[in-house]
């Protein structure tokens, strides 16, 4: 390929079942600890990167609208970065294409920016391996570090001593799993959310006097996950995911001011998730940065599941299994 033909990366946003919420470094995006993650097959996110050498600046195209803004901002400050580290100083065409709602805690950034760090990196000709590639998207959106694996992945925090800790904090794909989970997606809003998850972690971590409880609880979750995803015991795998996002969003609702994602909507959910279990299905809740509720169940039982949870008003349902990594178009 010339400098000049873009190169095409496809990657799939990834829901954490022990979260990250909170940075220890902001410019490195470094977390105060390990998270743990399932990528899906649902959603996945399309982005061409090309050198553009006699463009005056960096062009970006969103779903086919130039980007502005924030967004934007994150996404040259990448670029940056990319430039940085190949010593290449040509401006990039990026075009990107999402299919799922940005904005509305359902991982648009983790698939987009591992979408992106693959695409540039093969564009400007950086490491591929997973490692790198990993730290990369880290740069781009903390979450993103995890999709670059396909299925469960663990993002470690790394050792804050470390002598160069941007190097230390990568995720890795998780390969001694012995669960088939399937994850419902019960999409209830899809608008973009009124206060953005980095400063909503941002706050919580300032003010919120539950976060070191959760924090410390986290660290015992991830344990406990790991062996409950090896052991394929998939209840503790549910509860422990379930206490973990509700714990999370605990904190964030304590935090100066609050934020609060959950919704009249969301509690209609997690009631209902509560019924399933009741009824003796195996159904367990997460919730990230919005008001959408995912319920984790095995994959044989997501099309009970799935009809159950359509049931809540205003829900739309959408069943993702565990899907692939990041990869080149040219890979498929
Ligand atoms: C997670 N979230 O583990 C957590 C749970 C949302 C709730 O990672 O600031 O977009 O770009 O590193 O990765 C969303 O945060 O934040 C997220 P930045 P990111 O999936």
């Amino acid at each position: 390929m010339t400098d000049c033909e873009p190169a095409v990366a496809v990657a799939h946003p990834n829901i954490a079942l022990v979260k990250y919420w909170g940075k220890r470094d902001e410019r490195l995006i470094l977390p105060l600890a390990d998270s743990l993650s399932l990528t899906l097959d649902a959603f996945p996110t399309t982005t061409a990167v090309r050198q553009a050498p006699d463009a005056p600046e960096d062009r970006v195209i969103m779903d086919g609208v130039p980007a502005r803004g924030e967004m934007r901002r994150r996404i040259t400050d990448f670029l940056d970065l990319v430039r940085e580290r190949s010593g290449i100083r040509a401006p990039a065409v990026v075009d990107t294409r999402n299919t799922v709602p940005v904005g509305a805690g359902l991982a648009s950034s983790a698939g987009g920016f591992a979408a992106l760090a693959l695409a540039a990196a093969r564009a400007y000709g950086l490491p591929r391996d997973p490692v790198s590639l990993s730290r990369l998207a880290r740069r781009g959106s903390g979450s993103a570090s995890r999709s670059v694996h396909g299925g469960f992945a663990v993002w470690h925090a790394g050792d804050p001593g470390a002598a160069d800790p941007d190097h230390a904090s990568y995720a890795e794909a998780v390969t001694d799993a012995r669960v088939d989970l399937a994850l419902v997606a019960v999409i209830l809003e899809a608008g973009p959310k009124s206060v953005s998850s980095r400063e909503a972690m941002r706050r919580t971590v300032a003010t919120s006097p539950l976060f070191p409880g959760w924090l410390r609880k986290s660290r015992e979750d991830l344990g406990r996950m790991r062996a409950a995803l090896r052991e394929g015991d998939i209840t503790t795998v549910g509860e422990t995911a379930e206490r973990n996002a509700l714990g999370m969003h605990a904190t964030m609702e304590t935090a100066s001011p609050p934020v609060r994602y959950r919704t009249a909507a969301s509690d209609a959910a997690l009631t209902q998730v509560r019924r399933l279990r009741a009824d003796g299905l195996g159904a367990w809740a997460t919730m990230d940065a919005g008001p959408n509720v995912k319920v984790i169940c095995d994959a044989a039982d997501a099309k009970t599941v799935a009809a159950r949870m359509g049931e809540v008003t205003g829900a739309r349902v959408v069943v993702a299994g565990g899907g692939p990594g990041a990869r080149l178009r040219t890979e498929d």
